[in-house]
């Protein structure tokens, strides 16, 4: 498998940490801060589970850069950067909802969703017990069970997830987006982390997942989980994925679906 050793590396400190974040629930959750609006908070579990990331790969990959969601980024030497989310789905941690995920990808070229290459990725739901992996060209799997997209569905048979900002003016938007999409679908679904809504799709347990306003570590291993799995992973438009849009689903249906999100104003 390409890349092989990168991914032993994210994979080992995924589960590491994910075990960590997974004692810290146990023991009880507190807000430590919040960010860009009172809702969009870090607990302290974040905060050293990210730290335990960041040393564990500082001793494995020292040339390496690194882009983290509580502790900033850092630039290497290698080429390659990790991109890591350490809690996604925060909200869920803190409200002890078993669905979050240590998020960790490593990428080369700028750690720039617009024009890195991921390479490999770690999706690791501690509370569940399942850990998402890829490597670009050697495919993807769940607890080292190859997975694929679901077969193609219509429009109106596809059970669609996604989520929404933390700022509320956009939360306005996006709700009539939805409002207008849910009569057209099967279902909709807001399970609150991109990381796993996107290896959802990629083992099929939904047929699409669409976000706007996501941080790059909240899809930069998820998306590449997706893509080996035979999903289309896009941006609007012939972009890449980024803050902006990110829109993954078996290929045709990505087509389908990206049309009438447009025509509803996403
Ligand atoms: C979360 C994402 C989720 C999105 C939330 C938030 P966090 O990331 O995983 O999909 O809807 O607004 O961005 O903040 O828990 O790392």
């Amino acid at each position: 498998m390409p890349h092989s050793d990168l991914l032993a590396t994210a994979q080992r400190i995924a589960l590491e940490a994910g075990a960590l974040a997974l004692r810290r629930r146990a023991e009880g959750v507190e807000v430590a801060a919040s960010k860009s609006s009172s809702v969009d908070i870090v607990t302290e579990a974040d905060r050293e589970t990210e730290k335990l990331i960041r040393d564990a790969l500082a001793s494995a990959r020292p040339n390496d850069g690194f882009f983290g969601e509580e502790s900033g980024a850092e630039r290497g030497t290698s080429g390659l950067t990790w991109i890591v989310d350490p809690i996604d789905g925060t909200v869920n941690f803190l409200y002890g909802i078993p669905h979050y995920a240590v998020s960790i990808a490593v990428v080369e070229g700028e750690p720039d969703p617009l024009t890195w290459s991921a390479l490999a990725g770690a999706v690791v739901n501690p509370a569940s017990g399942e850990t998402f992996t890829a490597t670009a060209g050697g495919g993807a799997f769940l607890n080292g069970e190859r997975i694929h997209v679901a077969p193609p569905v219509d429009l109106s048979e596809a059970l669609v997830a996604t989520g929404f900002a933390y700022a509320s003016e956009e939360r306005s938007r996006q709700g009539r987006v939805i409002a207008g999409l849910l009569p057209q679908v099967r279902d909709i679904r807001r399970m609150g982390t991109a990381s796993l809504d996107l290896c959802f799709v990629a083992c099929g347990r939904t047929n699409a997942y669409f976000e706007r306003t996501l941080s790059p570590w909240d899809h930069a291993a998820g998306a590449l989980v997706a893509i080996e799995a035979g999903a289309t992973v896009k941006g609007l438009g012939d972009r890449a994925p980024s803050r902006d849009f990110i829109l993954a689903a078996e290929p045709k249906l990505t087509v389908r679906l990206e049309r009438e999100l447009v025509r509803l104003g996403i």
